[in-house]
């Protein structure tokens, strides 16, 4: 039965690798707002306009004032009960072996790393990292608000947040972890993502074609679930706990 969350628990307790691929969804309870729902971060301010190298190139002061606006809303979310759900299958799943479980996140809010999680791979990079536009420093900036709009590096140069933006590569380390695990997944779970971001939404497909069962959480369709083996209709809050 594809809503059936004791099969799924089943499947989970007795299947190595698991794999979680987690999208903005999975932050909406606690408060962070996804990109293409209703109340969407994207509304006001179209990806192509602004999540892109050229809107920074023309405006880094207008791209700046939207994250220091998103890291100031972040800044006061806490993990929720779907977050601590994943930290405690990660826990169950890595004392069946050190490789079991391997979480991707698309994700850039940091919050899966305050839950707890460790083995989580970054696929769109972190909002609390900087990068020089000149000396290509990276270092960890966890100014709320910024001091100075938009900020710069000692060395003069522009910071840009350390995110990845359309059109950018994914960094090729966390592309390789994630599409390496994604290949030897027994179970591949989808959670809170609308699945229409490539190449992450692409990882799905590849495990299902290497053999993955396919498990998808969220409160709406993607196009994704035609593939599903599970289908789980609701917010990750409320399903994830259940599942374990
Ligand atoms: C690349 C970081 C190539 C920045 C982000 C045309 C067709 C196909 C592809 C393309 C195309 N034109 C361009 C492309 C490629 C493009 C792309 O896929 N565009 C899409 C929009 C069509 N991809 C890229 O550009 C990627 N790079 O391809 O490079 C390349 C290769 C080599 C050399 C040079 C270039 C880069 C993509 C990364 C972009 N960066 N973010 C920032 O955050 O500011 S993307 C952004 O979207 C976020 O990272 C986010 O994670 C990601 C996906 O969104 P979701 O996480 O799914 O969030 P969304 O709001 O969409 O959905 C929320 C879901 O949660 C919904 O389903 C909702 O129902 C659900 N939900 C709501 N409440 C809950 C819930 N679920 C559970 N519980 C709840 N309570
Ligand atoms: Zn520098």
């Amino acid at each position: 039965m594809k809503d059936s969350i004791p099969e799924l628990r089943q499947a989970l307790e007795e299947s190595v690798p698991v794999v979680a691929l987690t999208g903005a969804g999975i932050s909406a309870e606690s408060g962070v707002p996804t990109f293409r729902g209703a109340n969407g971060l994207w509304r006001n301010f179209p990806p192509e306009k602004l999540a892109t190298p050229e809107a920074f190139a023309e405006n880094p002061r207008l791209v700046w004032e939207w994250y220091d606006w998103r890291r100031s809303m972040i800044r006061e979310a806490r993990p929720n009960a779907g977050h601590l759900a994943l930290v405690e299958l990660e826990r169950r799943k890595t004392a069946q072996g050190a490789t079991a479980f391997t979480l991707v996140t698309q994700n850039v809010d940091g919050l899966h790393d305050r839950a707890g999680n460790r083995n989580t791979v970054k696929l769109h990079g972190d909002l609390w990292l900087v990068r020089c536009t000149g000396c290509g420093a990276v270092e960890r900036n966890e100014e709320v608000p910024l001091r100075r709009l938009p900020p710069h590096c000692r060395c003069g140069a522009l910071l840009r947040p350390g995110v990845v933006w359309f059109g950018e590569p994914l960094p090729p380390d966390a592309w390789e972890r994630a599409a390496r695990a994604s290949a030897s997944a027994r179970i591949f779970l989808v959670i809170g993502t609308s699945a229409v971001v490539y190449p992450a939404a692409g990882l799905a497909r590849e495990a299902r074609e290497a053999g993955a069962r396919l498990a998808i959480v969220n409160p709406e369709p993607t196009p994704l679930d035609p593939m599903a083996d599970w289908v789980l209709r609701g917010p990750s809050g409320e399903i994830l706990p259940r599942l374990l």
